[in-house]
């Protein structure tokens, strides 16, 4: 019933908006362009500056509900709900002052209705008023991106909120400034490749012998799930998707001297992005880039509901671990990457002086 409700709400508001607005719209005499949406964790091909006019970026993206696993260790699964069939979704970039054009196909071989909400954007819950898809519907939604920064979305039908967005329906949406990052103190910072981070705070039943429970359908699923939810207590944090989805083949990659962007996005939970052995040289930790950075940060603070966004540039070669820093969060329940890093070895930063070796009498 409530979510009836909502359906003849939405198609109220779209019917007034397309009405009010058809002829003298703004966003209709700019250039469209239709970037290709990438798999996490990369991030699709950008300008960072552009001297170029505010456009109309289309992207079409399709929900795709499954089941996954989300640890191969021992085979346990999660009926799963993504954006294009990943967890997170893929990361959009855009610059300030472009509009946001989304096609959101919910396909019939899905069961459930889905929408999107955008914290970029602004009015009708984030988009999510005016974006209601049942299983073989399709919806346009435009919006302006007029505030820089990192931003989540994700799905929020009324009623199923957290299930949806706890089942993997979230990304981030990146709008740059027209000129680029920069330290707030007129530097300009430039980074050789992004990656997408996004955390995911996963509540999977168990059953009377402990052991976790699975699922044919999300529906099935969903009354125990709900009941994990509530005591707050993840079974398992991970990064895009499973324990170990950025480690061996997944990691991420980089060279000595360059420069790499992590986005990190969290949904529903706060989280706490940590290299090891590395530093945040500059760090929007809630992500919005209109505001300066901090450098050189050990830890820094992701809120749930946000994204935030650090800038590292490699110094020394090696396997770094990129974690959340509750450690029992990175290293028992999941929330644990790594990033290969190809170069030379810098003995001024570091040098084991002495090898380990018997404590001498
Ligand atoms: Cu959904």
């Amino acid at each position: 019933m409530k979510v009836f409700r909502l359906c003849m709400a939405a198609t109220a508001l779209a019917s007034l908006l397309v009405g009010g607005v058809a002829s003298a719209d703004p966003a209709d005499k700019l250039e469209h362009i239709r970037p290709m949406l990438v798999a996490p964790p990369n991030v699709m091909q950008h300008e960072q500056a552009t001297t170029a006019k505010p456009k109309v970026v289309e992207f079409t993206m399709t929900i795709e509900e499954k089941q996954v696993v989300i640890d191969a260790e021992n085979g346990t699964t999660m009926q799963a709900m993504t954006f294009n069939g990943s967890m997170p979704g893929p990361t959009m970039v855009v610059h300030e002052g472009d509009y946001v054009q989304l096609t959101l196909i919910n396909p019939d071989t899905n069961a459930l209705e889905h929408n999107i909400d955008f914290h970029a954007a602004t009015g009708a819950l984030g988009g999510a008023g005016l974006t209601k898809v049942k299983p073989g519907e399709q919806v346009v939604l435009r919006f302006k991106a007029d505030r820089t920064g990192a931003f989540i979305y994700h799905c929020a039908p009324e009623g199923m909120v957290p299930w949806h967005v706890v089942s993997g329906m979230s990304g981030t949406l990146m709008v740059l400034p027209r000129e680029g990052l920069t330290d707030g103190h007129g530097k300009k910072l430039h980074y050789d490749k992004a990656y997408t981070i996004g955390e995911f705070d996963l509540y999977i039943p168990k059953d009377e012998n402990g052991n976790y429970k699975s699922y044919d359908t999300a529906l099935e699923s969903y009354g125990d799930t709900v009941e994990a939810m509530r005591k707050l207590v993840p079974t398992h944090v991970v990064f895009n998707g499973k324990v170990g989805a950025l480690t061996g083949e997944g990691a991420m990659t980089a060279k000595v001297g360059e420069s790499v962007l992590f986005i990190h996005g969290s949904a529903n939970r706060d989280t706490r992005p940590h290299l090891i052995g590395g530093h945040g040289d500059y760090v929007w930790e809630t992500g919005k880039f209109i505001n300066e950075p901090e450098r050189n940060l050990e830890t820094w603070f992701v809120r749930g509901g946000s994204a935030g966004v650090a800038l590292y540039t490699f110094k020394q070669p090696g396997v770094y671990a990129y974690v959340n820093h509750n450690l029992i969060e990175a290293f028992e329940l999941g929330a644990a990457g790594h990033v290969k890093v190809e170069g030379k070895w810098n003995d001024d930063l570091m040098k084991q002086v002495k090898a380990p070796a018997p404590i001498k009498k």
